[in-house]
């Protein structure tokens, strides 16, 4: 298996697992990416986190694969396609844990995700322009958005090595915690997420991406309806409940 899962509670934590070849993406892992995003479909998740394992978070596509590819780029790329949208439609919160480099596609799936949690050690870099090629897997869509264009242009341009921190500086990553207690500050962060009102959480999503080409009567009837099923919740209950009762709150997502 390419694709590792491990699930513990609602949090469930998807590895890319070709430590290797620093998890250079390969056709076999994106289909299983797929079907095991698929499945994170199940209410039972409430929050997916995808890493990788070894020192690279992946440096994108396997260079190695696709110089002995059989189809087109266009063709091949389709597989990645799903992978970005399965990530974008899923009704819950998905992290990224950027433990080491993550580089082209490698980026590009981070960028899919709705957070990016990096080690102090990591960096990210868009490198397609290194070998004379055009941002995929939606990089060109969520970079612009994150960081606006002139910045996107500079990186997609020059593909330099952003740190850990020049991310989080441009707004590209939203937390970094240390080297040696990354992977239990990730857990920690992702179980409370998890334990959060995902329900919610989802819809917001939803709202979030709708945003990107709707005018602004159209998010206002959208809010409208997703604040209707939202209101219709256990978890609406729930927090009503512990506010007057002055005490935490216990959700389950429902
Ligand atoms: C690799 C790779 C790699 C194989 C490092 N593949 N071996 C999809 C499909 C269709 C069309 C095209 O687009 C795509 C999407 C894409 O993702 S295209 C972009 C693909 N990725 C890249 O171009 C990144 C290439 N890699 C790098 O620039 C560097 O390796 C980075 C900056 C990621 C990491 O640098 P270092 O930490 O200094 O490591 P390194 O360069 O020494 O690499 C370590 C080894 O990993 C090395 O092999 P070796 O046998 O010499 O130890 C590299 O050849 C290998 N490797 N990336 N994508």
């Amino acid at each position: 298996m390419v694709i590792t899962q491990h699930q513990e509670a609602g949090l469930l934590t998807l590895t890319l697992n070709r430590p290797d070849a620093l998890n250079a993406i390969t056709t076999e892992l994106l289909v299983e990416l797929g079907h095991a995003l698929e499945k994170a479909q199940d209410p039972a998740v409430r929050t997916v986190l995808l890493t990788g394992a070894g020192r690279a978070f992946s440096v994108g596509q396997d260079l190695k694969e696709v110089q002995v590819r059989q189809e087109s780029f266009k063709d091949h790329l389709r597989h990645y396609n799903r992978v970005i949208k399965l990530l974008q439609q899923l009704e819950k919160p998905v992290l990224a844990a950027i433990n080491g480099a993550a580089a082209g596609a490698g980026f590009s799936l981070t960028l899919a995700c709705d957070l990016r949690l990096a080690s102090e050690g990591s960096f990210v870099t868009a490198a397609f322009s290194r070998i004379g090629l055009v941002p995929d897997s939606g990089m060109s869509y969520f970079l612009p958005r994150i960081i606006g264009w002139s910045k996107a242009f500079d990186m997609l341009t020059f593909s330099p090595r952003i740190t850990a921190e020049e991310a989080f500086e441009m707004g590209i990553v939203d937390r970094i915690f240390p080297d040696d207690t990354f992977q239990e500050q990730v857990r920690a962060f992702a179980m409370d997420l998890a334990q959060g009102p995902t329900l919610a959480i989802g819809l917001t999503k939803q709202l979030l991406r709708r945003s990107g080409s709707a005018s602004l009567d159209e998010m206002l009837d959208l809010e409208a309806e997703m604040q209707d099923r939202a209101g219709q919740s256990q978890d609406h209950q729930e927090g009503l409940k512990a506010f007057m009762e002055k005490r935490g709150t216990r959700f389950s997502g429902l």
